[in-house]
């Protein structure tokens, strides 16, 4: 059972993963997503980086898969999306690795100058490619950046991502992790 709130924003965060926006997820968005972020990253294809990378990267993929078709099947509707997400997020295993990936997966991504936190500069140049506007990326990062001094460290990572997939609280900063929801 999940709150209206937390509805919203488990369908942002499938809508995200969707990389080909045909409405289902399947192998090939994971992939095409992993590929991208190695792009973003500089990682050398072919390199032994790459296949850590594509790894952890499809791990989630078959977590995913395992829990939404236990008997086999392969693609992820949105109704199975939120349902499997809130069966994972239920297991405390499932709930670490979930946001501790995510938290780790966004300063890497982001921390372009390599300083281990994410500066405001960083972050607009990053979600700018998700379809965010302007003003909607200001205002993520100044909710994000949760005590106003200009960057968003690996704690705050953290603790916006818990709230993201845990709180009903419509006010939560954890909310935007993703944008708009
Ligand atoms: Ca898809
Ligand atoms: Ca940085
Ligand atoms: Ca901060």
């Amino acid at each position: 059972m999940v709150s209206d709130l937390r509805r919203r924003k488990i369908t942002r965060l499938f809508h995200l993963w969707d990389y080909n926006h045909d409405g289902v997820l399947e192998r090939t968005d994971y992939e095409q997503a992993a590929q991208g972020i190695a792009s973003v990253l500089g990682i050398p294809a072919g390199s032994a980086e790459m296949d850590t990378h594509m790894t952890a990267y499809m791990a989630g993929w078959e977590q995913l898969r395992q829990v939404a078709h236990p008997n086999g099947g392969d693609l992820v509707t949105l109704d199975e999306f939120v349902a499997a997400t809130s069966q994972i997020l239920a297991d405390p295993v499932g709930f670490e690795t979930i946001t501790m990936n995510s938290a780790r997966n966004s300063i890497r991504l982001m921390d372009l100058d390599g300083d281990g936190r994410i500066a405001r500069t960083e972050y607009l140049g990053v979600v700018m490619a998700y379809n965010m506007t302007n003003d909607e990326a200001e205002e993520a990062f100044r909710q994000l950046d949760r005590n106003g001094d200009g960057f968003i460290t690996q704690e705050e990572s953290v603790e916006n991502t818990v709230e993201f997939f845990m709180s009903d609280d419509p006010h939560a900063r954890g909310n935007w992790l993703f944008g708009p929801f």
